[in-house]
């Protein structure tokens, strides 16, 4: 959340920062702004989208040798031009930020003390304030600007991603990072810095990702770096294997469509290395031989979509492989005083590898002494790979539609190839046993192009969702998951108010919602809980309910009033999970356009959530 971007360079960086801005926009679209040094700081910002942005800044021909830009996702205080950041203090200093400054209160106070007037209700303005203060402290010529942003970072309770400038430094571009990404760009002559990768693509592929702690001083020519002990640091340069045009729209009008449509050579990518080695430990890393060996459990930890992989791979894990499994979303695991067992496999999940919560989970879950951690994570080299001692990377490629599609359907292959890796090295299953799940995976791109081609008949039945303001979703089972999933999707994008429960409950409590005006989405399968599902059903259809039905083509369900039923392919065996997204990923998407509302940033929310 929130994309921070800045570069220092022989050329007008004003373009390179706005088409940063552009792709880092997924991250948040609240307001944005750039502040960039023209002799004095010169910035720009608007409420609304970087476009808004843009033109502002071509109205006043605004160009520097070095700038600073930022999208927000507000936290501390509202959508407003005055909280937009670039923030500026005394003219002097400019600031951007991600994260979320805890101890903002008290160094507020203590900065008005020292005559510090503030402009806006966000806690990044303390940080402006605190390395004027700092930078200010000592008289001209000994100002440094590095060791104010040190001194004052110092000071910071909280999470942080900051890159800042000074009039008077029109050679030097600060950075820190704590808690948020952040990684710098290498140029020739020129150099950047970035919440990720997409926003210095078209400059450079080479990369240096920063480590918690880490400040980092950036000249046209040279880049420094001091880990969290403030000792002077070499980091590893990697090559970046994103490519700008998998960053682009194409013949899509969403990314979201985009991402939907790509999900099966998303899925054969992921699945490409499991097939070329089997399932074998060494896919997750090398010592992962050994940890496996002699795990009591799993702890998944994640968010949202990911927290929805985790609860079907809960499914799997414990009838697959044998071994009991819980899931926890990550913002209440790391609050709460967990019994852990250091026998238990943590597994955490996250698209970015940067989700906050997740990430703080992770090392609480540490401390407890669980040091068998495993990560499965879409972005190269993101922070909780790099915290984790074994790592499964999907390969879905760059998700920029807020609303996940590709990145859970490939956490769910990497799941499901944990589990009879697992499976496999516990004894739990026979050599013709994983050679039908390799089959099942290998079939699975198909099977998803298949539901794919349901799209025109889920476009149909969108229009019907598109006027409702509630909407139910039931699933058991491995697919109870789903409905879930499925319902996410619907609210997140359409703003329609959607639950999701276990078929099997709706008795107890939610069948009180059900009449004529509740549309009622069935994930129905043709598995051993078919017939369970069909009562359920009845129980609906029995109190007006109109039902929406995803069954197998192989599923005896005929169309009658109130029921109307879209077969997705063949029974896909336990990967069914994986098939069944595809259609209420459709169904969202398709009710949102209906509704014309903004499929890809829906409102209140961004991507790769690194703030609390
Ligand atoms: N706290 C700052 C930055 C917000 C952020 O990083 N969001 O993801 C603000 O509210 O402006």
């Amino acid at each position: 959340m929130c994309g921070i971007v800045g570069a220092i360079a022989q050329r007008n960086v004003v373009p390179m920062l706005v088409d940063g801005l552009k792709r880092l926009e997924y991250r948040g679209y609240d307001s944005a702004g750039i502040a960039v040094l023209d002799k004095e700081i010169k910035r720009v910002r608007r409420v609304g989208r970087v476009a808004e942005m843009e033109n502002a800044a071509k109205e006043i021909n605004l160009t520097g040798l070095l700038g600073i830009g930022h999208t927000r996702w507000a936290t501390h205080g509202g959508v407003t031009e005055p909280n937009a950041h670039p923030h500026v203090s005394a003219g002097l200093i400019a600031v951007v930020h991600n994260g979320i400054i805890e101890n903002h209160d008290e160094k507020r106070d203590e900065l008005k003390r020292l005559g510090y007037m503030f402009t806006s209700q966000t806690d990044t303005e303390v940080i402006a304030h605190l390395v004027h203060h700092h930078y200010t402290r000592a008289k001209d010529p000994a100002r440094d600007l590095l060791v104010a942003v040190k001194s004052a970072v110092k000071e910071l309770v909280g999470a942080y991603a900051i890159a800042v400038i000074a009039m008077d430094k029109p050679d030097q571009l600060v950075v820190a990072r704590m808690g948020c990404p952040l990684l710098i760009g290498v140029g020739e002559g020129e150099n950047f810095v970035a919440s990720d990768v997409s926003a210095v693509l078209s400059s450079t592929r080479k990369v240096i990702y920063l480590e918690e702690g880490d400040v980092a001083n950036l000249t046209r020519d040279s880049i420094k770096i001091w880990d969290k002990n403030g000792v002077a640091i070499e980091r590893t340069q990697h090559l970046s294997d994103v490519s700008l045009a998998s960053l682009e729209l194409g013949p899509y009008s969403h990314f979201m469509q985009k991402e939907i449509h790509e999900q099966p050579k998303a899925l054969s990518d992921t699945i490409e290395q499991v097939l070329e080695q089997g399932f074998v430990p060494e896919l997750f890393g090398a010592d992962a031989a050994k940890i496996f060996s002699d795990i009591e459990g799993i702890q998944i930890i994640a968010c949202g979509t990911s927290f929805y992989a985790g609860s079907v791979a809960r499914y799997w894990i414990e009838s697959i492989a044998g071994l009991p499994c819980q899931v926890e979303i990550a913002s209440e695991y790391r609050y709460r005083d967990v019994a852990a067992n250091p026998k238990h496999l943590v597994v955490t999940i996250s698209q970015s590898g940067e989700t906050l919560d997740t990430m703080e989970a992770l090392k609480f879950a540490k401390s407890l002494g669980c040091n068998k951690t495993l990560s499965i994570c879409n972005v190269r080299e993101s922070a909780l790979p790099r915290s984790s001692a074994l790592v499964f990377y999907t390969r879905a490629g760059a998700e920029i539609g807020v609303a996940s599609t590709k990145a859970f359907t490939t956490q769910l292959v990497a799941l499901f190839t944990l589990t009879v890796t697992l499976a496999k090295m516990r004894g739990r299953i026979s050599d013709e046993q994983v050679a039908q799940h390799l089959d099942a995976l290998r079939h699975l791109p198909g099977s998803v192009q298949h539901a794919l081609n349901l799209e025109p008949q889920i476009a149909i039945w969108s229009d019907k969702f598109a006027p409702k303001h509630h909407a139910l979703f039931l699933g058991r089972g491995l697919h109870y998951p789903i409905a879930m999933e499925g319902a996410l999707k619907l609210k997140e994008i359409t703003y329609i108010h959607a639950e999701a429960y276990a078929a099997g409950e709706l008795k107890h409590g939610p069948l009180a919602l059900v009449d004529e005006s509740m549309p009622v989405v069935v994930i129905a399968p043709n598995d051993t809980l078919l017939e369970k599902v069909k009562s359920n059903m009845q129980e609906v259809r029995a109190r007006g309910g109109e039902l929406f039905v995803f069954a197998d083509l192989d599923s005896h369900f005929s169309e009658s009033e109130g029921v109307h039923v879209i077969r997705t392919p063949r029974h896909a065996g336990v990967l069914s999970p994986i098939v069944h997204s595809i259609p209420v990923q459709l169904l969202a998407y398709h009710a949102a356009l209906a509704r014309g509302t903004d499929v890809d940033k829906p409102r209140n929310l961004a991507k790769s959530v690194t703030v609390e």
